[in-house]
């Protein structure tokens, strides 16, 4: 009797797994049940609830229903908790905010919401489980584990489209994220100085625009201010700011946030803020009633920025009213989240952080696509935080990868599993290409070295194939079977460029993509040639030898080409892919074979690879890992977004490869007169140092080198006391 029992809930759990996998939710529910037997949606069928219930979840119903309904037949019950449709499941409904019970049997369908946003995502669940005009006999049990969960447009850069935005606040209703924050760090009117104005029309009408489609999807739009770089502390501002807040809920707005990061001076002083914020708070947000919680964005807004000494964040979390709600990004600016870290803020700020996650924002390597899985962040800890939401790239097409991942995290952490996600990401995204996009992605996960280094995983299943293959290649022997394994991910490679390139379905998607998917394409044929080249000088085929290096010097001029002509942006002009596994086997290999070669054959073959030269070298914490870049005749530090405390005698050193032909020396620190408190030293040797003659022009400091020769450029704060700065610029101009 025992034994069979177990075998009973065995196969009813086999069914459950295997039906599990085929039903897919999105995100993940918190409990399903299935008897594994379908239903055909009925035609003829009585509706109750349809008058009470959320009038968006009833149209989404009706428009799944062929006809009219009738007095009799299949049963479909619809309501949130307390209507009369479907009191009988009251106990079944989840108590969380926005939680449903979903049934469906032989007999009715019951759509029960805790609240209205609760139906609206059973509709949600409803219309992912319709296949083929069949539903799944089920009974779901679901609700969010983090109540606010979404996207913030919070980067620097070219801010989203208006039709992006559409296609956005619809793709965040689809996968049950309830919170769009709009502040994309490049709209004027979101930061200073024009914060203060009113919208010009169209962008008003564009905005009201978003808000009603936010509203249809279910999802808040919270607009967000920045006003701290130039705030005056005093009433005229403070009007200013409500009135531009009336403004907005003239527009539509209902949820607003105030976003205090990245600026210096006395707008980071938190007793203003939280006066401000409380200001705001008690005559506007809750004089409106329909207005929800009000969001703020600290100054200090990661821990490892924080000076506990100095009590800012304590200060706010004392000041700030108990209703407002305080991002936090983490141990660093871009950091996942751990049990630990949350612990540490939540205690400062007496209340639960809303965690803005810097992840798959790219505006600190924008030469980079981060097409990679959503993992890091503690899946144990959902209770401590009021709100997750993602910071994206610039590319809206391209980061619903992440943000499908991070809606799936959000609403339930403990089944949250990575892979898993990321490859239904794919796959919803692109269905008919999905193999071919997943082949992009696994390439196309890490940043590249970066000052935050924030790094990812990237040609996992590749890489241990790669490092054998290279391990005996440096040891000097070509591994024919290893080889011949590359070279089908090259092909593979290839192949999904291809279809990528001419895929239809997604356009949006593909043309973000387009230069990423063209240098992709030709590493892979890069890579192909290298191992050719490679196996050609084993066979001492000299021909074939010739040959191939040829064309992938060809192949190198190309991608340099593509490198050089698209995404131009002055931060990380470019287009890398593959930078963390593929590009340096193909380097290594092409430089390790052509030497070889050279040596064998006493040819002069130029086996070097693109690779960076020239050294930065500071004791100021925060500059230490900034990439520098190389543009035909300019070497420059990558511009840093955020502010730099620069540290008395905190110094920063550019040494160059060798000495060249000085041009002259271009430096934006984002401040006036630096020469007050700064000093920059030039150095033809390394060795000996002369005091460089600054220019400057509002923030813009030039030195002429007149053509002397330069090995080391290096600027000091020679003030006994912190500058906070910006790094805006710093490029030097030399010849060879
Ligand atoms: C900015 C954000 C930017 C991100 C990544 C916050 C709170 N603020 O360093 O606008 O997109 O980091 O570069 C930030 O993260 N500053």
């Amino acid at each position: 009797m025992k034994k069979k029992s177990v075998l009973f809930i065995g196969t009813l759990l086999l069914n459950s797994i295997v039906l599990a996998q085929t039903i897919n939710v999105q995100p993940q529910p918190q409990q399903i049940a299935t008897t594994g037997k379908r239903i055909t949606l009925p035609t003829t069928y009585t509706l109750t609830g349809a008058e009470e219930a959320n009038p968006i979840a009833v149209s989404k119903l009706q428009s799944l229903l062929s006809s009219q309904p009738g007095k009799k037949g299949f049963r479909i019950l619809i309501g949130e908790k307390g209507d009369k449709s479907i009191r009988a499941f009251n106990r079944f409904i989840p108590t969380q905010a926005e939680g449903y019970y979903l049934k469906i049997d032989n007999k009715q369908l019951v759509i029960a919401g805790n609240n209205e946003r609760g139906t609206y995502y059973a509709m949600q669940t409803l219309l992912q489980l319709l296949k083929d005009n069949q539903l799944p006999e089920i009974e779901i049990t679901d609700f969010p584990a983090i109540r606010f969960r979404g996207v913030v447009e919070g980067f620097y850069g070219t801010p989203w489209s208006h039709e992006a935005r559409l296609r956005q606040l619809q793709f965040y209703g689809e996968n049950k994220m309830n919170t769009y924050i709009y502040g994309p760090k490049d709209d004027p009117y979101h930061s200073a100085p024009n914060w203060r104005l009113p919208y010009p029309e169209k962008e008003a009408k564009q905005l009201a625009e978003l808000v009603q489609s936010a509203h249809e999807n279910e999802v808040d739009f919270v607009w967000a201010i920045h006003p701290g770089q130039d705030i005056q502390w005093n009433d005229t501002d403070r009007n200013l700011l409500i009135a531009k807040f009336e403004k907005m809920y003239e527009l539509g707005v209902r949820s607003f946030a105030v976003f205090f990061d990245d600026i210096s001076g006395e707008g980071t002083n938190p007793d203003r803020q939280a006066e401000l914020l409380n200001y705001l708070d008690d005559h506007f947000v809750k004089v409106k009633k329909d207005v929800t919680p009000l969001i703020m964005c600290p100054t200090e807004y990661n821990k490892s920025w924080s000076n506990p000494a100095k009590g800012y964040l304590t200060t706010l979390g004392q000041k700030l009213n108990k209703s407002v709600q305080i991002m936090w990004t983490g141990d660093r600016v871009v950091s996942d989240i751990s049990s630990e870290g949350i612990a540490w803020i939540n205690e400062r700020i007496q209340r639960p952080a809303y965690i803005w996650w810097n992840f798959p924002v790219s505006d600190y390597v924008r030469d980079h696509l981060l097409m990679g899985a959503v993992y890091g962040n503690d899946t144990q800890i959902a209770n401590q935080m009021s709100g997750f939401v993602s910071n994206p790239m610039e590319h809206p097409e391209a980061s619903k990868i992440a943000i499908f991942g991070v809606a799936d995290y959000a609403w339930n952490p403990l089944k949250y599993n990575p892979q898993e996600a990321w490859e239904r990401a794919i796959r919803t995204l692109l269905p008919q290409d999905a193999a071919a996009l997943q082949t992009f992605a696994n390439h196309n996960s890490d940043l590249g070295n970066n000052g935050h280094r924030y790094r990812r995983e990237e040609s996992v299943q590749l890489q241990p194939l790669a490092d054998r293959f290279l391990t005996h290649y440096t040891q000097g022997t070509y591994h024919t079977a290893e080889a011949d394994s590359l070279q089908k991910e090259f092909e593979r490679i290839v192949e999904s460029a291809d279809l990528l390139l001419v895929n239809k379905e997604n356009e949006p998607l593909i043309q973000e993509m387009t230069p990423w998917l063209q240098q992709f394409k030709l590493m892979g044929q890069m890579g192909q040639e290298v191992l050719t080249l490679a196996a050609a000088y084993q066979n001492n085929d000299q021909t074939t030898f010739t040959n191939k290096y040829k064309h992938i010097k060809a192949l190198q001029q190309l991608s340099f080409g593509i490198d050089q002509t698209y995404n131009q942006n002055p931060y990380q002009p470019g287009v890398k892919v593959g930078t963390k596994v593929l590009q340096p086997l193909i380097d290594k290999t092409f430089s390790m074979a052509t030497e070889r070669y050279n040596e064998k054959y006493g040819t002069q073959l130029n086996a070097t690879t693109s690779y960076s030269p020239h050294k930065l070298v500071t004791n100021i914490e925060q500059l230490k890992y900034q990439p520098l870049q190389i543009k035909t005749n300019r070497i420059m530090i990558s511009p840093l977004l955020e502010t730099v405390k620069w540290p008395a005698s905190g110094t920063l050193t550019i040494e160059l490869e060798r000495p060249y032909t000085g041009k002259n020396i271009e430096m934006d620190l984002g401040v006036k007169e630096v020469a007050t408190w700064g000093s920059l030293e030039v150095s033809p040797d390394g060795v000996n140092w002369t005091l460089a003659k600054l220019k400057q022009e509002n923030n813009k400091v030039t030195v002429d080198l007149q053509n002397s020769p330069i090995k080391a450029v290096r600027f000091t704060n020679t003030s006994n006391r912190e500058q906070e700065v910006y790094l805006r610029r710093f490029v030097i101009t030399a010849d060879k």
